[in-house]
Parts: C-alpha cells; structure tokens; sequence
C-alpha cells in the first residue's frame, strides 16, 4: 500500500489524523515513537534548522534531500510542505515529481508569491497570487501525479493576508475546483475564532487542514468539533522543543561550570544509542567482521 493510501485511509478510519513536524530523521523517529499519524516536512522548521528566515531561502533540492533522509528513517507518511511550488506551474509540475518520487504522500501548496515570506511574523509582507494563476499550479500537480491517493493540498493564506474570511472562502472553493483534495487554512491570530468561523462557513467539496501554530487553544476535541477539519498539522513543535531543551542544557552548563549537574536531566547515551539502533549494529559486527 503506498503512504499515500495509508494517510488516506487512517484520515477515514480516525477523521482527524495528527500530523507532526520533523526537521531531521531523529525528530522523525521522535515523532513516529510518540504515536503521529504522519511528518510534516516544515519549511519553517528546515529554514531554522540552518538558521535562516522561512522566506525560500532554503531550496527546493535542500529540502528533498532532508525529506529522503526522513523517508528512509520512518514508515509514517509524508507530507511536504512545498511553500509556493518554488516557482510558476511548470516549476510545481518538476516539484511534484521530484517529491513524489522522493516516497512523499502528500504535499502543500500555497497562494502565495515566490519568493515567499514568512506566515507568522507580524507585518509580513504577503502578496498572494492571482487565483486562476494558482488554479492553474494545483490543476498542473494534480495532472502529473502517479498515484491517485497522493494528495494535493492547497493552503490559503487569505486571512494571514489581511484578506477576510470571503477572500479565504472564495480561494478555498476556487482551489478545490481545480481540483485539490483538502484545502489549508492558515491564519496567524492567537484566538481560533478565525478559523473556527472559517470552519463553519466552509461547504466546500473537500475537508480542511489547519496548523494551530498562533492559536495553541484550538484542541483535537475543538477541531472535532467543527466536524470538516481532517488534518491538524503541528508546524513548529518539533524545533521550538528542541530549542527550549538545547537554550536549558546550555546555559545551565555555562551556569555551573560544567556538566555535573545537566547530566542527571538529559537522556542518557544509550538512549541515543537505542534511537541509532546499536543492537542492530552490535548484531552485525558479529556476524560479519571477520
Ligand atoms: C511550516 O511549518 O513551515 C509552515 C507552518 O508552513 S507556518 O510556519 O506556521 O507557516
Ligand atoms: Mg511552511
């Protein structure tokens, strides 16, 4: 069954599939561990694993080469986010390829312009596209897809814009007759009542994802709730824990002058060992070193 088929399928049997962010194969096996439906591959959390600003800096090979690596580390579906297609709809028909050979199972779309700027910062300047110009990238990605289970999701960024909720609606609905197969509804308010009106309004054909990056309040029993969102993507989880437990270990240890008290609240290596899979490696070594 391709990863695809299992995405769609688990999205059927539980309704809401939760899917986390992975910036690398070991925030991979975290996630996959801790019971995800599915990776995110971020392009906020990639961006900043290189120290960079989310504003397709990082490019499109950068990105599919991490998501290889992530692919070959865990058996959970992928889903890529691959911010504006990285260019016009000739550049998403090469993306769309290129990802879906790389064990991708779905990707993300944006109405954005190329080069793209950053969702959540406050002020960003965000420039979306003409809506037939987009219908036209999803219609091309539909079209140059292998398998019929890989899903083609289109985020608005209608209310990141400033746009309104009938803006985000009518490009929601545009976008799904062009044929995607969830649309994305990203908004930047710390209150979910934008999305969870948008939720209500939406009577388009396909089901919703959202990212509840700025709205944290908006649970699995809330998103339930509304009833058409099927996929809740936790978009920047992944660094933002890594980097509250890196800023601890660290200044802790400047702190105390040295590592004799840090040790005792971090993992221990053969935790790490475990997650490198060191027995296998023990295994073999008898086995075959002659
Ligand atoms: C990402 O994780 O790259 C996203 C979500 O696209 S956000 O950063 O909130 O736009
Ligand atoms: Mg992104």
């Amino acid at each position: 069954m391709s990863k695809a088929k299992q995405l769609r399928d688990r999205m059927a049997e539980r309704g809401l599939v939760h899917i986390m962010a992975a910036h690398s194969p070991l925030s991979a096996i975290l996630a996959e561990e801790a019971g995800f439906d599915g990776l995110w591959a971020s392009g906020f959390e990639l961006s900043a694993l290189y120290g960079l600003a989310d504003m397709s800096l990082i490019t499109m090979t950068q990105h599919l080469d991490m998501l290889r690596v992530i692919a070959g580390q865990s058996s959970l579906p992928i889903v890529a986010d691959i911010d504006t297609g990285y260019g016009n709809a000739l550049n998403v028909i090469h993306a769309i390829r290129e990802y879906e050979k790389a064990g991708t199972a779905a990707v993300v779309i944006e109405d954005k312009t190329f080069p793209k700027v950053t969702s959540l910062a406050a002020d960003g300047r965000q420039e979306l596209l003409r809506i037939e110009e987009f219908q036209g990238k999803i219609e091309a990605a539909v079209s140059v897809r292998n398998d019929p289970d890989f899903l083609v999701i289109a985020r608005t960024e209608a209310l990141i814009a400033g746009l309104g909720e009938e803006e985000a609606l009518k490009r929601g609905m545009a976008y799904a007759e062009a044929g995607a197969d969830m649309i994305l509804i990203h908004s930047k308010k710390k209150d979910p009542a934008e999305i969870e009106s948008f939720s209500r309004a939406w009577k388009g054909p396909v089901p919703l994802t959202i990212v509840p990056n700025a709205y944290p309040e908006l649970d699995a029993t809330r998103i339930r709730a509304l009833g058409n969102i099927k996929m809740t993507i936790y978009g920047n989880y992944g660094i933002r824990a890594a980097t509250t437990a890196m800023q601890d270990a660290f200044r802790r240890i400047i702190a105390d002058g040295g590592v004799q008290n840090v040790h005792k609240d971090i993992v221990p290596v053969e935790e790490i060992f475990r997650l490198q899979k060191m027995d296998q490696v023990k295994a073999d070594e008898k086995r075959f070193l002659r």
